[in-house]
């Protein structure tokens, strides 16, 4: 029995949630058999999951699912009947379609506010850092500051590297609130991208008010034209995009390191049962670097070894884990789904956790365990929960504090642990420079031999495979079957998020996966000593995939904007509004994003839905498509690529090839 606190759930909910368990088959719940043991351990100990909760809300509201819930004024909550029958109009008159994208655009605005916040936070720091006010962070690449310096106009001659870093991070920060002007990193688009943003008066301006302006719009009775309103949606998202969290990753690599290749293992099985077991959670970096970096310090090993643990584990779950695995391989216990079953293992002496995708239902799950959860963040704390306020001018002291609660907690240990063997092996850090080098032959670093490789046809295109872990979904089977399908097709995958977890769990992440792509992409990958699917990072990271693309653009031969790119994005297990914002500046760059249509919140058939999956197309040459089944996926995206290489003219190589040999032969019969 693992339980040994009762649970202070409400009784029905606890004791169906123990009957549900035993019945329903983990399997169906994940893919991932670490989770699939620990899910057997949670059900024989009566303990609730994300899952149980889920069965306990279904059926699942039907007018939310839609997107036909509005409650943004007091004469509401109002509904509109998908069927036609019952009200058609909101008390204020609003439509189903002002409904819709009213509530597309909210989630877009919340989705673009956590990556900014969450960049927002990183300029400060990194600001207080180039001031000597947070003298625990420093300047790890001295030549991306001075590059991204130079681009923004400082000049870098004759001054000191901090003075420069200052200037940076007061422009950084402006960027979040200027009043004038639109976002410094929109300027990395290929022009004739900025130039259509230009034309639709999409181009975003301050995030904090593109944010500001999405929640006014949404307000009642003021924008009601449902175009209009996406249009806004558009903006919004680029200044996450182009904006927010382009400034999270570019700051995070000049203070902690451009991320470049390295290796990692995944999964649970990186717990250790004989160490002081350490688990970092949620998105910011600020802290983990410093509680990583604690943790291999000798005064505080020996504190452990004190305590009777052999060593110091330090591993992460969510996008804090992604940003430490792509930057130190420090391993990864899990993505989003695993959060629980981590801490089901009794293995966990501490968890802390920062900002974002941290379940409120931990709180209650660590009470059955000794492990201690830690809330670090002022934005983000949790009733009864005890807080180790994050401070950036004593840092790694607040880090090797929380080192140190866990060598505490580490003496409470109840008995045996449970910790499932599996983990996989990753080779994970391909930022945009990482990717320039490795694939930019000996000489010179450039996307070059990319471009080759994709107008030769070895490559067929590039896709963003990213995102979350659904309980509606089975954990990590929709990613990793289309990554599986689009790789097996010769399209080079980037992943990023809990999408780029659940591949590492599976091995995708290994030069040795080569020997699952297609013949092309085997090739160029074994030639290169690359994995078929790369590791980009967190979920901020996306934003590494934009200057990926951008770069592939200006390298030239693959069209002039990033929509001519034989490239898309897909997202089969979305959960949360930072998803949607995701996908929607990908479809404003003009790329073709691919969500689940059973999560997607837009009443099929409705004028959004044209919009979004049909007529934005002929505005910014991105799109939306829905699709639950990742077979047909990849096929949509494979489409999709195929319809690019047509309208560059690069498809032309392989029909000639196809002519070749058999259409000879019949020639001679
Ligand atoms: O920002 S992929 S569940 S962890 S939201 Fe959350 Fe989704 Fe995971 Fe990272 Ni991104
Ligand atoms: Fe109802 Fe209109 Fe108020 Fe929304 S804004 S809750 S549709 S009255």
């Amino acid at each position: 029995m693992l339980c040994m606190i009762p649970l202070t759930l409400p009784s029905p909910a606890r004791g169906e949630g123990k009957i549900r368990s035993r019945r329903m088959d983990p399997k169906k719940r994940s893919m991932d058999p670490a989770v699939q043991e620990m899910l057997r351990q949670i059900a024989e100990a009566g303990i609730e999951t994300a899952w149980d909760r889920l069965e306990a809300q279904e059926p699942s509201c039907g007018f939310g699912q839609l997107g036909l819930c509005c409650r943004v004024c007091n004469m509401g909550p109002c509904r509109i009947d998908p069927f036609g029958e019952g009200p058609q109009r909101g008390v204020c008159g609003a439509d189903a379609d002002t409904i819709i994208a009213r509530n597309f655009l909210r989630a877009v605005a919340a989705g673009a506010s956590a990556h900014s916040d969450h960049g927002r936070g990183v300029a400060h720091t990194f600001l207080a850092m180039a001031r000597g006010e947070a003298p625990d962070y420093g300047i790890k690449d001295r030549k991306k500051l001075l590059a991204l310096a130079k681009e923004w106009g400082i000049k870098t001659e004759g001054r000191e590297d901090k003075a420069v870093a200052e200037e940076l991070g007061e422009l950084a920060v402006a960027e979040f609130g200027k009043p004038h002007g639109t976002q410094r990193m929109a300027n990395r688009a290929p022009p004739p991208r900025k130039a259509i943003w230009e034309r639709l008066g999409i181009l975003p301006r301050a995030i904090d008010q593109e944010v500001v302006e999405a929640l006014h719009r949404t307000t009642m009775g003021v924008d009601q034209d449902y175009r209009n309103i996406l249009r806004h949606a558009s903006r919004c998202s680029l200044a996450d995009g182009w904006g927010g969290s382009m400034i999270a990753t570019e700051l995070q690599d000049i203070m902690f390191g451009t991320p470049q290749p390295t290796r990692g293992e995944i999964n649970l099985g990186v717990l250790k049962a004989d160490e002081v077991n350490l688990v970092v959670h949620g998105h910011e970096p600020l802290l983990s670097e410093m509680v990583a970096l604690a943790s291999s310090m000798p005064e505080l090993l020996s504190e452990a070894k004190k305590a009777g643990a052999k060593g110091i584990t330090v591993a992460g779950i969510c996008c804090t884990a992604n940003e430490l695995l792509v930057r130190h391989g420090i391993p990864v216990a899990g993505n989003f789904l695993s959060q629980e079953a981590a801490i089901a293992t009794g293995a966990v002496d501490l968890m802390c956790v920062d900002v974002q995708c941290i379940m409120q239902g931990l709180a209650e799950l660590v009470k059955c365990f000794h492990t201690k959860l830690v809330t670090t963040s002022e934005k983000a704390r949790i009733e009864g929960v005890e807080h180790v306020a994050m401070e950036e001018a004593r840092a790694l002291e607040v880090g090797k504090a929380i080192v140190r609660k866990a060598i505490e907690s580490f003496k409470n240990r109840r008995g045996p642990v449970h910790i499932p063997k599996d983990k996989g092996e990753a080779v994970v850090g391909f930022s945009h420079e990482a990717i320039n080098y490795m694939l930019g032959g000996r000489f010179r670093a450039s996307y070059r031999p990319l471009n080759d490789n994709i107008i030769n046809g070895r490559i067929r295109g590039v896709a963003g495979v990213v995102g979350c872990t659904n309980p509606k979904m089975t954990q990590d089977l929709s990613h990793t079957t289309l990554v599986r399908e689009l790789i097996k097709r010769d399209v080079l995958v980037v992943t990023t998020g809990c999408a780029q977890i659940a591949c590492g769990k599976q091995g995708l992440l290994t030069p040795e996966a080569a020997e699952l792509a297609g013949p092309g992409l085997r090739e160029v990958c074994e030639t290169v000593g690359i994995p078929p699917v790369l590791a980009v990072g967190s979920c901020v990271d996306n934003s590494r995939v934009l200057v990926a693309c951008a770069e592939m653009v200006r390298e030239g031969g693959l069209g002039e904007d990033l929509s001519d790119l034989p490239v898309a994005g897909a997202c089969l297990e979305h959960i949360t509004e930072k998803a949607i914002s995701i996908g929607q500046y990908f479809v404003a760059s003009g790329v073709l994003v691919v969500f689940a249509k059973k999560l997607f919140p837009v009443m099929p058939g409705s004028k959004v839905a044209k919009y979004l999956l049909e007529e934005i197309a002929e505005e910014v040459g991105g799109k939306w498509a829905v699709e639950d089944d990742p077979v047909k996926a990849a096929d949509l995206i494979c489409a999709h690529i195929e319809a690019k290489r047509d309208a560059l003219g690069i498809n032309r190589e392989r029909e000639r090839k196809l002519y070749g040999m058999e259409d000879r032969q019949k020639l001679q019969v």
